[in-house]
């Protein structure tokens, strides 16, 4: 074991963290004794970092590399997207970071207008699955859309009463679906082209049968799931989730709780690792509060601590469109 440490501190120095210590056996290889250890760095991404040094833009590394840690992002991703940032060739640190978003993940908003198929917010419990169909709905009421509300939510208490509520203030009827077949008749009662939201209660995404159970209803109709997911999770936590829900079909997600997160890391985590497209964030709890299409731009300025820029630059956006 002396032995074995001493090549533990020769090869990482006297900061490495033993993890493990184990004896051998014959059926591991017949080694004496296995030690794992690692090395701890000072902020994660630092050894990344290092490698891209002395491109011509190391503030902008530094920077980005700053605010990527802040975020919790995990370092692989960090590394990747500063990467992206090296080819870029700009010291400008904002459109960098817009860049390098825009050339690693893919940006589709789901917008207000006639749909080809009804959207499916499917997502975990609180997630904010009920209010952003409301803002969604609200979007498309206010664009002229023929738009209906519809919930599979007769699990939890108040939940068809919470989205009657939001749909009285657009002036809509909800339509409750009790099961796959009424979801499908319900669904066939629409009229031919419009908005249509369909929000579904929240489940355990770690929970195979519950999983199972929702896929009958996204099985009996043809409708887009959409992951509703919230800012502010631990990275890791989230991709699992996130996971599960595109094991469902889900290829695009909705940000909620924009303005109630600092690490925004997990967010880009998941659209990292499971390739999710960002649609639309929203940023507060009312349904005239908010929500918007997530561009580059607008993640670079919530990624750079500045929210309201992003916000106001949406409301531009709309108001000149
Ligand atoms: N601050 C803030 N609050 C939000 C946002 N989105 C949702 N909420 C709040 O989060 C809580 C949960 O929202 P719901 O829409 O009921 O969430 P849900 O996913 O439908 O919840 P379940 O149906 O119980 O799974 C409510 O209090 C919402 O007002 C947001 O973007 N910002
Ligand atoms: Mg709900």
């Amino acid at each position: 074991m002396s032995e074995a440490m001493e090549l533990v501190r020769a090869e990482l120095g006297k900061d490495a963290i033993i993890v493990s210590t184990r004896n051998g056996d014959a059926e591991d290889g017949g080694y004496g004794v296995k030690v794992t250890a690692a090395l701890e760095t000072a902020t994660p991404g630092s050894v990344v970092y290092e490698d891209l040094a002395g491109t011509g833009t190391e503030d902008v590394l530094d920077t980005l590399l700053e605010w990527l840690a802040y975020h919790r992002t995990p370092p692989l991703l960090a590394e990747k997207l500063l990467n992206r940032v090296r080819r870029l060739e700009t010291d400008d640190a904002l459109m960098a970071l817009a860049g390098a978003l825009d050339s690693e993940f893919e940006f589709a908003p789901l917008g207000h207008q006639r749909l080809a198929r009804p959207l499916i917010l499917i997502g975990p419990p609180g997630a904010g699955k009920t209010v952003t169909a409301a803002k969604l709905a609200a979007r498309a009421v206010l664009d002229g859309q023929a738009t209906a509300l519809i919930t599979t939510d007769i699990v939890r208490a108040g939940a068809v009463e919470q989205l009657g509520a939001y749909a009285k203030l657009l002036k809509l009827e909800i339509k409750v679906a009790d099961g796959p077949d009424a979801l499908a008749r319900t669904v066939d009662t629409l009229p031919a082209g419009g908005f249509f939201v369909i929000d579904t209660p929240g489940i355990n995404p770690f929970d195979t049968s519950v999983l199972k159970e929702i896929s009958t209803f996204l099985d009996a109709v043809d409708a887009e799931p959409v992951l509703v997911l919230p800012a502010g999770g631990d990275a890791f936590e989230t991709v699992e989730t996130a996971e599960a829900f595109a094991s469902l079909g889900a290829s695009r997600f909705i940000v909620t709780r924009l303005d109630t997160s600092h690490r925004l890391g997990s967010l880009i985590a998941a659209a990292d690792a499971v390739r999710l497209k960002f649609s639309e964030a929203t940023f507060g709890p009312y349904i005239g509060d908010g929500i918007g299409p997530v561009s580059p731009m607008f993640l670079a300025l919530a990624l750079t601590d500045r929210l309201g820029e992003a916000i106001s630059t949406l409301s531009t956006i709309e108001a000149t469109s």
